[in-house]
């Protein structure tokens, strides 16, 4: 029984791998703004890998404001909520959100429309082609190598669009503004502006280079556009607009 255990799992997973080693996208980070592309991407038709560096779904979505269980969107976001069936209760003239309830269902949508979300793996770097630039893929290690500190080199995963949604950071394009010559300086976001931040946010959401893109707060560090606290259509509505770009540019 042990043996077999074993077999299921390593040869189900392998075969798995395998397949995934091409992508039509890969979106890196199942944070709000990353499960919201995969859904939309993916229920085009599109074949769609996530990369998570943790064992969990919804980036900062859990921590909701500082640690209570609620998080706010504004009145545009209504559309995208009730794509992935969130409820929501008017307050103040905002809507107010579970927070489990919105990981859980962004999740389970982006799972359902065909997306594979696969945890424990990080993106350390990209795969990059010239004349023209192009950014081809990433490099990825398992993320308790990466935390061990091991030197353990990384495989490859080739794709057609890489979508950093890796939130405050900007992983992705920051590795690959330092690494090859994008002429972006990644200089981080700005402090708090909650009337405008998201409405920026959304409007730069975009393509960086070609085969590269960025959403949600990733977006503020390209462009060091504010933060907005925890408000999050803003973070939705940058995830469904990168699907439309990707999903343009792939056609
Ligand atoms: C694999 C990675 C890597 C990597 C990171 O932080 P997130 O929730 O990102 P967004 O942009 O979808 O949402 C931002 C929102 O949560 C937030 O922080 C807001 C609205 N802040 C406003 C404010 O004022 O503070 O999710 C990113 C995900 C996380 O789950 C990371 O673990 C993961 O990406 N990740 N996964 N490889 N290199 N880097």
């Amino acid at each position: 029984m042990e043996a077999e255990i074993t077999r299921a799992i390593i040869e189900s997973a392998s075969e798995e791998w395998v397949e995934l080693a091409e992508s039509d996208v890969i979106v890196v980070g199942a944070g709000p703004s990353g499960l919201t592309a995969a859904k939309y991407i993916a229920e085009k038709g599109f074949k769609t890998l996530v990369l998570e560096r943790r064992l969990s779904f919804g980036g900062g979505i859990g921590g909701g404001g500082m640690l209570f269980h609620k998080i706010v969107a504004e009145e545009e976001a209504k559309e995208v909520l009730d794509d992935f069936d969130i409820k929501y209760k008017v307050r103040r003239n905002l809507l107010v959100i579970d927070a489990a309830e919105m990981m859980a269902k962004l999740a389970a949508k982006a799972i359902d429309s065909g997306a594979k979300i696969i945890h424990g793996v990080s993106v350390e770097d990209v795969i990059f082609r010239e004349n023209p630039l192009a950014v081809k893929g990433v490099c990825i290690q398992w993320s308790a190598v990466e935390i061990s500190g091991l030197h353990v080199d990384p495989i490859f995963l080739r794709s057609g669009a890489v979508v950093d949604a890796t939130g405050h950071d900007a992983e992705v394009i920051s590795v690959a503004a330092r690494k090859i010559p994008l002429d972006i300086p990644v200089v981080g976001e700005r402090s708090a502006y909650s009337e405008v931040a998201e409405k920026e946010i959304v409007e730069k959401t975009g393509k960086v280079v070609k085969g590269l893109y960025a959403a949600g707060m990733a977006v503020a560090a390209v462009h060091n556009l504010p933060r907005m606290g925890p408000i999050f259509g803003g973070m939705l509505m940058s995830g469904k607009k990168i699907a439309e770009i990707v999903a343009e540019d792939l056609s």
